[in-house]
């Protein structure tokens, strides 16, 4: 079966969205598939030694360098002749927006045929929930705690996707493990293309979002439903977006996590503007269809 390429009984928490991600994304690629993960909850919770939760080959790389172990695996099989298997780097936040993203860059700008995958749980969640550069304004973690004088997280989100699609690659995507068909179609769309590919999933992490383990996919709807994440595709450089919001507004999506818990309505209304904003620029890009 499919499914077995990431075997249950893996250590992954309840409503691990990092181990939903990569069921999905691994039901979509199929066997045909070697894959580069960097240090991250993804590693932790299935390569324990000697278990393993993964059907296909899968090679535990450094936090930083999960796309530079698939371009040399991308150029090994080739000269082995096998360019008709699949690469996958499957990274965290941190391991993609900070520490990673110069092997990411250059994975992009030299052109290899990988599809590199960025679960975004919005935090260093494996060693204890620290901020990432895609920890969202004003969210608690452990280095960003609120307080008399902090807001919490005092940054918004970097704009990674947008980062890689800068490097005019031909596939880019956003995705959330709260629609895993759509994620399962991008999955399998980005890895018909030749060259890089890239797949930004949102992954709404029950421990440090600070929210219950049976409403991972609840989450995720509401962000994609409030617009704090927006689903699009972007081919060639032409922005399609997939998903519009419903017109919720933000707070229901941040009422509901503890990380924001202490939030005032000021706070939340510089939210709500930001993602107004954002929404509004992205219907113009998809409209103009102006290539990146
Ligand atoms: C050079 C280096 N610095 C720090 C670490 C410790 N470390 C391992 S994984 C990680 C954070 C990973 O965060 P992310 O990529 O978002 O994955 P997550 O744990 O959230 O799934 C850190 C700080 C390390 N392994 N190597
Ligand atoms: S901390 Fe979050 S992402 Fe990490 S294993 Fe637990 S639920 Fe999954
Ligand atoms: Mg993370």
């Amino acid at each position: 079966m499919m499914t077995d390429l990431f075997r249950k009984g893996h250590n992954a928490c309840a409503g691990c969205p990092a181990a939903i991600a990569i069921r999905n994304i691994m039901q979509a690629a199929g066997p045909n598939t070697i894959v580069s993960i960097a240090t991250s909850c993804s590693e932790i919770i299935s390569t324990q030694y000697p278990r393993t939760a993964w059907g296909v080959n899968c090679v535990h790389c450094a936090f930083e360098n999960a796309a530079a172990v698939a371009s040399g695996i991308e150029k090994a099989m080739k000269v082995r002749g096998r360019e008709d298997i699949n690469i996958i780097a499957i990274a965290g936040d941190g391991g993609t927006s900070d520490i990673g993203l110069q092997a990411l860059s250059g994975m992009l700008e030299r052109g290899h045929n990988v599809l590199y995958v960025c679960y975004d749980n919005e935090c260093y969640a494996n060693t204890g929930i620290q901020r990432s550069s895609a920890t969202p304004y004003g969210a608690w973690t452990t280095t960003s705690p609120p307080g008399r004088l902090s807001i919490g997280n005092e940054t918004f989100k970097k704009p990674l996707a947008e980062i890689a699609a800068a490097h005019k690659i031909p596939y880019v995507a956003t995705a959330s493990v709260a629609y895993p068909d759509d994620l399962q179609r991008k999955v399998k769309k980005a890895l018909s293309i030749r060259g890089p590919k890239f797949i930004h999933v949102q992954a709404p992490c029950p421990i440090a979002w600070r929210f219950d383990s049976s409403m991972t996919v609840s989450v995720g709807r509401l962000a994609v439903e409030t617009g704090m994440w927006v689903l699009y595709e972007i081919e060639n450089g032409i922005l399609k977006i997939n998903q519009r919001p419903t017109g919720k507004k933000v707070e229901e999506y941040l009422k509901v996590q503890g990380r924001f818990k202490h939030l005032k309505p000021k706070d939340i209304e510089k939210i709500q503007k930001r993602v107004d904003e954002d929404w509004k620029n992205y219907q113009e890009w998809e409209k103009a269809e102006v290539k990146l």
